[in-house]
């Protein structure tokens, strides 16, 4: 009877998430292979911890020896659980309470034992983001309950061979508009990374470091409708940006929310035409008061939000519709 309570309250009032399992190439490994999971299922509120690489803390970590090989540029799946035993079958709220609303996020971080890095410190690259559809005023969190808790990450084909921790996140932001309330979850898998053309050196940040408990992102009250959302951390790494030209990095770099009105902005400022010509990729090409060119040098004008229309569309492999 006392058991069944503390599973009933559990299961009621304390809906949190873990990154349980990984997809790679087609298989889908067990439960905990490969990643440091806690059993308990809470998050990191204070991101001046050293919990805030890859879990540990309130929530202690099961350490694995397990490595799980990815292909440079191959998409894996990371699969968020309500609990490491949450299915469709046996859990209502199997991926994360409904009530549980904001970003998805991962990093990489280049390691020489990716079985005993502990993860805290520099090397961090974000790999992966999505935020707040200002139009729908829907969130990345929500996206990933529709798909089942299934979170794609695509890893750049550029960046160099050997053992790398994954680390998978999400946020939520129910809590955020007092400090410390942002409830940020994360793991981190252990994986070795193969065929890569293994010459890209992507700028890093530190964990703890990246974050501040003031971060815009972090510290909001999203019981309002929003304009904006500034995901937290850096701009995203991708293969092909000139990492030392912030301009350039921007132009090209990934699109995602935090990105795209500074690239809106390098666009209109270096492009002449008004009306006519053609937007370049990622460029704006549509949005209230845009009056740029709204033709697309590849695939059609895709809407971004009320603001803001990229041309053409968030690549396949970077959004989480595509999981
Ligand atoms: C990596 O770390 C694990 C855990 O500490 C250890 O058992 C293993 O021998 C290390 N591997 C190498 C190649 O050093
Ligand atoms: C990583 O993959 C390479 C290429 O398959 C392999 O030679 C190496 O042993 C793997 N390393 C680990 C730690 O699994
Ligand atoms: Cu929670």
């Amino acid at each position: 009877m006392k058991l069944f309570s503390l599973l009933s309250f559990a299961t009621l009032t304390t809906a949190h998430t873990i990154f349980a399992q990984l997809e790679s190439a087609g298989t889908t490994y067990p439960v905990s292979y490969g990643i440091r999971t806690p059993t308990y299922d809470g998050p990191i509120s204070d991101v001046s911890t050293d919990y805030v690489a890859c879990n540990g803390g309130p929530n202690p970590t099961t350490p694995s020896s397990n490595i799980i090989n990815v292909k440079a540029g191959d998409t894996v799946v990371a699969t968020w659980r309500h609990t490491l035993t949450s299915t469709a079958a046996n859990d209502a709220i199997y991926v994360i309470d409904p009530s549980h609303k904001g970003p998805t996020l991962a990093y990489l971080k280049k390691v020489t034992n990716s079985t005993s890095d502990t993860g805290v410190g520099s090397g961090w690259f974000k790999i992966q983001q999505a935020g707040l559809n200002v139009a729908t005023q829907d969130w990345a969190i929500t996206d990933l309950i529709a798909t089942g808790g299934l979170h794609s990450i695509t890893i750049p084909s550029c960046i160099e061979n050997g053992q790398y921790l994954l680390r998978a996140e999400v946020i939520a932001l129910h809590g955020a508009s007092s400090t410390n309330g942002a409830q940020l979850y994360m793991e981190c898998a252990q994986i070795n990374v193969t065929g890569g053309s293994g010459t890209a050196t992507p700028s890093t940040v530190a964990f703890p470091g990246a974050y501040k408990a003031t971060d815009p992102g972090l510290l909001i009250n999203i019981y309002q409708t929003l304009t904006t959302y500034t995901i937290p951390g850096p701009t995203p790494f991708a293969c092909g940006a000139q990492q030392s030209s912030p301009t350039e990095t921007q132009v090209v770099a990934v699109p995602a929310p935090t990105t795209l009105v500074t690239s809106a902005k390098a666009a209109a400022s270096s492009s002449a035409s008004v009306g006519t010509g053609t937007a370049t990729l990622y460029a704006q090409c549509g949005g209230s008061g845009w009056t740029g060119a709204t033709t697309c040098a590849s695939g059609s004008c895709k809407v971004q939000s009320v603001y803001y229309n990229q041309s053409p569309s968030v690549p396949p492999e970077l959004s989480l519709d595509a999981a």
